[in-house]
């Protein structure tokens, strides 16, 4: 009897060493289970509320799919997302996922990504690598087709206006590929009639606090501003404050546009402080985990997978805000 255990036992054993050696060429017992992928995914930080949205959505998606995420934050700073790649590497995950804070600077250590054999995801942001074989995949919205957006909605705005329409410019983050593109999507359409002119743009990083104390510098040297553009609802948030600080009426005195539709921002398109939302959809997480487990099984992916998202009227903000995720 003793003997016929311990066969059995040295058998089992076999079978599950089979079973764990297998997992390392995924052919040979087909996909890896959920549970024992493992993601590493170094977030840009949580300077709005579109992040905050963001980061709540891929951690749940991913605790849903039952599959274990590794996560950092790095306030806003590119080494510390370089440090977190770097550790993920060195921990051997399956995947790498991140939203580079600025496009520059991402090559050598994707290219340290590539030579370790571990495939990395783009979400939300892009880079500005010309070798694309450095991430398998950028799923995030077309920031270009949101400033167009926003310039077309202020083209119609202002279509009976023939005298000078002041804009002052919301930069999100310095260097940020949403930053880049909504700026050059919004001025694309603009172009159209030289009575759109763009007195001041300056960066306000995204923030709240940032949108606040550029608009309040910006609105001394521009009192007879028309329409604030804000690459985002925070700053467009925090230009209300310092316009209702100057005495004057947001949404009225000066008209406001912005980027997201977060629940804040649709509050206050609701409210008539906004005018205007283009909808930038913080929901990649589904999306995410669809292209983890391609990857993982080996199977191809797209490389360019673009959010879907629409746009927001004080009327259309009124009736979507009862049932907004974020
Ligand atoms: C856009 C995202 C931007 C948001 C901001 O996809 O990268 O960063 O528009 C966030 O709110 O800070
Ligand atoms: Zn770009």
């Amino acid at each position: 009897m003793k003997k016929l255990v311990t066969i059995l036992a040295a058998s089992a054993m076999l079978v599950s060493l089979a079973g764990c050696a297998g997992g390392l060429d995924a052919s040979a017992d087909g996909p890896k289970d959920p549970g024992d992928i493992v993601v590493g995914f170094a977030q840009v930080g949580a300077e709005s509320g579109w992040r905050t949205a963001n980061t709540k959505d891929i951690q749940d998606s991913f605790k849903e799919a039952g599959i274990e995420l590794k996560f950092s934050d790095a306030q806003q700073k590119q080494e510390n997302q370089i440090k977190a790649i770097r550790s993920y590497i060195t921990q051997g995950v399956d995947v790498i996922a991140f939203s580079p804070v600025v496009e520059t600077g991402w090559d050598a250590v994707l290219q340290e990504a590539k030579d370790a054999d571990i495939p990395v995801v783009l979400t939300d942001r892009a880079v500005d690598s010309k070798d694309d074989s450095l991430y398998v995949s950028f799923l995030g919205s077309d920031f270009i087709l949101e400033g167009e957006k926003a310039g077309e909605w202020l083209v119609e705005e202002y279509k009976d206006q023939t005298e000078p329409v002041k804009i002052i410019q919301l930069e999100g983050t310095t260097g940020a590929a949403p930053a880049i593109d909504r700026a050059e999507g919004f001025a694309n359409v603009i172009a159209a009639d030289p009575k759109f002119e763009v007195v001041a743009s300056q960066t306000g990083d995204f923030t709240r606090a940032g949108g606040k104390q550029v608009t309040e510098a910006l609105l001394k040297s521009n009192p007879d501003v028309d329409v604030i553009y804000s690459h985002n609802d925070d700053m467009g948030l925090g230009a209300i404050e310092a316009i209702e600080a100057a005495g004057l009426k947001p949404g009225k005195d000066i008209k406001i546009i912005t980027v997201d539709a977060v629940k804040d921002g649709m509050q206050a398109l609701a409210d008539g402080k906004i005018n205007f939302i283009v909808e930038c959809s913080p929901l990649l997480g589904k999306q995410l985990i669809e292209i983890v487990e391609k990857v993982v099984a080996g199977e191809e992916v797209e490389k360019r997978i673009v959010a879907d998202e629409t746009t927001f009227t004080q009327e259309q903000a009124i009736e979507a805000l009862p049932d907004r995720k974020y």
